[in-house]
Parts: structure tokens; sequence; C-alpha cells
């Protein structure tokens, strides 16, 4: 018993420290992350929330098309019940929910004065009090601070043809390895190569779920990649999508999760058009020495020239879609918490702060002081508890 007790303490002790650490960790980021009385007023109660990331805005479209569209997205979300979050960053403060003048002051800036901000770049823009468009990246990092579970997106960023002499595999994977948020997009663009970007995420142990009818990977402006590449997992709605991501916070997994979701059928482009388009941007990038974070902006317009305007309307097109079906996830996943919760406060990990207190605060509840009124208390115990 006297060694139980030790064992406790020390215990304690643990989770003190762990504490000061956490609430350290969260007044730092209480000063540089602002969230719009929407967001704050929907994380009070509970209600669903879908992130947005912002480099689409700065980086993925001209304006006025990126304004429109941020808007736009952010009007799907409401009608299906769901609290936009656009993040992004203005004069180095971090924002969780941006007002229709903060999204024209990001949709009008300068490519290139503003960042394209993903993991890397966040400590600088914030520094340098700069203005930034959150990459898929960034977004999710900004994301898990809040404890929000799904963010809506275009297209992720992966691994590039030819990475293996440019190294250029996007921090977009990297941050689904570590950082639990699920990520809504239609695939990744053929500009990439999707087979290494699947095995990329497969290492990484990502669940790549497709939402629809077949089990085919979609490529961003066409419903599946020209060689169509399968995925394991499928489901058919919403619903049975709440289910995993439910499932995969509630075992705790560390990872993010990507649900892709094909762009809507009258919008979708013809694979093998686009794959020659494709090659040409990429021709074109090479020869213009086009590198590193400015190879997808630069991508994004030639296919937009080369397609006459057709790829940036699938691309609008796609990420309503992605930011509907996001909000459509981000409701049945707190309509199952809320009845979990119901059912046994204890099960449900959702609306608890996500962090070891809580685990501890738990394992404290489970002594059930109460309860132990009707033990007799040994002798060595009360000793030591005394010291
Ligand atoms: N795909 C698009 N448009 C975009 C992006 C991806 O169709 O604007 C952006 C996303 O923000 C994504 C980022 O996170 O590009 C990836 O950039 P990189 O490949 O440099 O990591
Ligand atoms: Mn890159």
């Amino acid at each position: 018993m006297k060694m139980q007790w030790m064992n406790f303490r020390r215990f304690l002790e643990a989770v003190k420290k762990i504490n000061s650490l956490n609430k350290r960790q969260v007044s730092i980021n209480c000063k540089t992350v602002v969230c719009s009385s929407d967001v704050e007023l929907a994380k009070k109660n509970g209600l669903p929330i879908v992130a947005l990331e912002s480099t689409i805005i700065t980086h993925g479209m001209p304006y006025p098309d990126n304004l429109k569209t941020a808007i736009q997205v952010e009007n799907v979300v409401r009608k299906k019940g769901a609290v936009p979050a656009t993040i992004g960053i203005l004069n180095g403060q971090i924002h969780v929910g941006l007002n229709n003048e903060q999204l024209q002051t990001l949709a009008k800036s300068d490519s290139i004065k503003t960042i394209k901000c993903s993991r890397r770049d966040i400590s600088t823009v914030v520094a340098q009090k700069l203005n930034g468009g959150t990459t898929v990246s960034a977004t999710m990092l900004i994301a898990n601070l809040l404890d929000l579970p799904i963010m809506a997106t275009g297209g992720i960023g992966g691994v590039h043809r030819g990475a293996e002499q440019t190294f250029d595999i996007s921090t977009d994977l990297v941050e689904l390895g570590h950082t639990p948020v699920a990520v809504v997009c239609s695939g990744v663009k053929s500009i990439l190569d999707i087979e290494k970007t699947l095995e990329y995420l497969e290492t990484q142990g990502v669940p790549v779920v497709k939402i629809g009818k077949t089990d085919y990977f979609p490529a961003f402006y066409c419903t599946e990649t020209f060689q169509r590449t399968k995925v394991l997992h499928t489901v058919s709605n919403s619903q049975e999508a709440a289910k995993i991501l439910k499932a995969q916070r509630e075992l705790g997994l560390q990872t993010g999760l990507l649900f892709a979701v094909p762009i809507p059928e009258e919008y979708a482009l013809d694979s093998k058009e686009m794959e020659l388009a494709i090659c040409n941007a990429l021709e074109s990038a090479k020869s213009k020495n086009i590198s590193g974070k400015n190879v997808t902006p630069f991508l994004l317009k030639e296919l937009n020239k080369i397609t006459h305007g057709q790829s940036l309307r699938a691309n609008m097109a796609l990420i309503e879609n992605n930011a509907s079906v996001a909000a459509e996830i981000a409701m049945n996943l707190t309509e199952k918490c809320s009845q979990s919760s119901l059912n046994n406060a204890s099960k449900c990990t959702l609306t608890a702060e996500r962090n070891p207190i809580v685990i501890g605060g738990a394992l404290m509840d489970t002594t059930l002081q109460v309860k132990e009124s009707e033990i007799k208390v040994s002798q060595i115990l009360s000793q030591d508890y005394t010291k």
C-alpha cells in the first residue's frame, strides 16, 4: 500500500509538471492566436467548426476569384450548419476566423510580399509581423492548437515528380503524420507523383479514406488518376466518414486523416487532356528554373492558361464541395460525440481538452473518493497521507 501511494505521489508530480508546461504553451499561443467571435462562441458551445486554409487565397488563385471562392466556401459551411474558421496570418497575428475585410486583405495582397506559410514559415512571419496564407500543414497545426478536428482544402501538397532528385516532398505529408486533424481534399493534382504520395502517407501511418462510389483516388481536376490509382479504405457518405474520424480520436491516434472527395462530375476535366497540360506546365517550370515553394503556384497559373480558365473553374467547384463535405462530417462528429457523452461521459474525448491533464483528471476521478469513504482506510495509507 505504501509503495502504491509513493507511485501515486510521483504520478501527481508528473501531472503537475505537464500541467505547468501546457499552461505555458497555451499562454504563448494566446498572445499570437486570435479567434473571431464566431469561432470563440462556437468553441464555447461545442458547435461544429470547419477550419479552412488560406494559401489558396494568397497563392492558389487570382484576384477576385480567390476572394469570391473564400467567401463562397464559408457560406457553404454555414449553410450546412457548421461554423467556418478560415485561418490566416495578418501583421504577424494568427487569426482563426477571418471577417470579409480580412479575407479581402489576403486576397488582394501581393503574392510576393505575402508569405506562403507552411509549418516552417510561421515563426518568421509572426516575428516579422508579416501577412501569410497558411498551407495545409500550417492550417492543421493551428487548428490542432485549438482542438478543431477537421479542415477543408482543394488538394494537399505531395511528393513531386522527380523527387528522387529534387527531394521536393510537401511538408503537408509530414504534418499529416503527426497532427491529429482530418483533411478533406480532392486528392492531389497529377502535377505530383500520386503513387509516391500515397506511399509516403502509408509510411506516416495516415489513413486515406475515399468518400464516394468507387475506390479510385481522385486527382484534383479529375475524378480519378490517369493510372486509376486505388485506395484501400472507402466510405459512401459523411456519416460513415465521421465514424472513422471519431474512432481515430477515441483511440488517441496522433496522426491526421485524409478524406478524398472527387470533384463533382459536371466540373471534372478529362484526365488524358490534363496529363498533357500538366506535362507542358512542368516543362515550362523547368525551363524557367522554378523550384521549392514556388512550384505549385506557378503550375496552377500555367494550367489555368493552358486550359483557358477551365482548371480554375474546376478548382473553385471542388473546394466548395470539399468544404460542404467537411461541414457534414463536423456535424456528424458533434452529434456522435454528444450522443456518446450522454451514454458514457468518460468515453467521449472529443469535447474534452485533449491533453494529459484531462487524462490525469479522469484517473483522479476513478480513485472515487466518495466511494472510498465506504472503505476503511488503512493505517499505513493514512499515516503517509499526512506527510
Ligand atoms: N493545391 C492546390 N492549390 C493550392 C495548394 C495546393 O491546388 O494552393 C497549396 C495548399 O495550401 C498546400 C500547398 O498545402 O499548396 C502545398 O504546397 P507545397 O507543395 O509547396 O508544400
Ligand atoms: Mn515543395
